[in-house]
């Protein structure tokens, strides 16, 4: 698992970004980083609490920044990739409130620094796989999920997590037609909620999360298709069924709840064999879970993959 600890913030450490953009040749993919940072400005929307360190897993050259920021799925905004980049711009992240619903002990609405902040942001190096076929490696900023929900105090009954996003017509115009039932909902069993490796996201680069990326906080779950890793989340609620899941409900035998990568199982419309990195020319073998298996596979034993897809 790549995850780089954190250290403490000190104002000396923006320069370690800048080395750390420069060395991974980044000074042009994030221009507007470098200039900030060579005027010796603070770094606008740095997310507090964390202070990136230049160490390298040199594994997979990381996306571009234009590409993670400029190439998206985020339908609430538009179905091209270009669209939420274009129109995310407006959308108002803050004030934002998450609120804890069903079965916890917990239950309520928060504000989302009081979410955010007291957690330490780590940057976790995954890979993105989404369904359609194209792939990205992102260094994403945050921490584990699992904190969020040991906080919350599930009761016994709770299985499944459900996760709303944002539902705002006049913020986001893709949700005035009916591509999907809105708002989009995704949802995971709580052993896989509580797996390290699922991560709330609250920053990407170094920086804070832009709208098109998921703003104010989303999820990451690496080993599953981008599309469970919803964006721009206001609602948490546990419950003891499975949750009705967007694109399962609007495509059953296309779009599973489990949504795991796996290139045996094909989508009924295309291969999952194989995938094309952002950026480069020939495709990629598919890895099962996305080359998370060591650390995932556990989650599935005894389960039909082919049926729970
Ligand atoms: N709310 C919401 N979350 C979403 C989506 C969306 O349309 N709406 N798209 C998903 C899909 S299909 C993918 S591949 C990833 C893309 O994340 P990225 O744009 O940050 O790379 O976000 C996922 N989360
Ligand atoms: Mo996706």
């Amino acid at each position: 698992m790549l995850i780089r600890k954190p250290t403490d913030i000190r104002s000396s450490e923006i320069t370690d970004e800048r080395v750390y953009l420069d060395r991974r040749g980044f000074m042009r993919a994030a221009a507007g980083i470098g200039a900030a940072v060579a005027a010796g400005a603070s770094l606008p929307g740095l997310v507090a609490g964390m202070a990136p360190r230049p160490r390298f897993s040199d594994e997979e050259e990381l996306t571009p920044y234009e590409a993670v920021t400029g190439y998206n799925n985020f339908y609430e905004f538009g179905t091209g990739k270009e669209d939420p980049a274009r129109n995310a711009g407006q959308l108002v992240t803050k004030p934002w409130t998450i609120s804890v619903e069903g079965m916890v002990e917990k239950p309520a609405t928060y504000d989302v620094d009081e979410l955010i902040f007291p957690y330490t942001h780590e940057e976790r190096i995954y890979r993105l796989r989404c369904v359609e076929g194209w792939s990205m490696v992102i260094p994403w900023l945050g921490f584990s999920l699992s904190n969020w929900i040991d906080r919350f105090r599930p009761t016994s009954q709770a299985r499944y997590v459900e996760f709303t996003t944002l539902y705002d017509p006049d913020q986001m115009p893709g949700q005035r037609r009916s591509v999907l039932d809105w708002p989009y909902v995704e949802g995971l069993r709580l052993d896989e909620a509580n797996h390290p490796l699922t991560t709330v996201v609250v920053g990407v680069y170094g920086r804070s999360l832009p709208n098109q990326n998921g703003a104010p906080v989303r999820l990451i779950m690496p080993w599953k298709y981008g599309f469970k890793s919803i964006k721009s989340i206001v609602k948490i609620r546990f419950t003891d069924r499975q949750p009705a899941t967007s694109w399962n409900v609007a495509a059953p035998n296309e779009y599973g709840f489990y949504a795991n990568v796996n290139p045996d199982v094909d989508h009924p419309r295309w291969s999952q064999a194989k995938e094309r990195r952002i950026g480069e020319f020939r495709r990629r073998e598919t890895l099962m879970f996305n080359g998370y298996g060591d650390q995932v596979a556990h989650l599935y034993q005894g389960m039909d993959l082919r049926r729970y897809f």
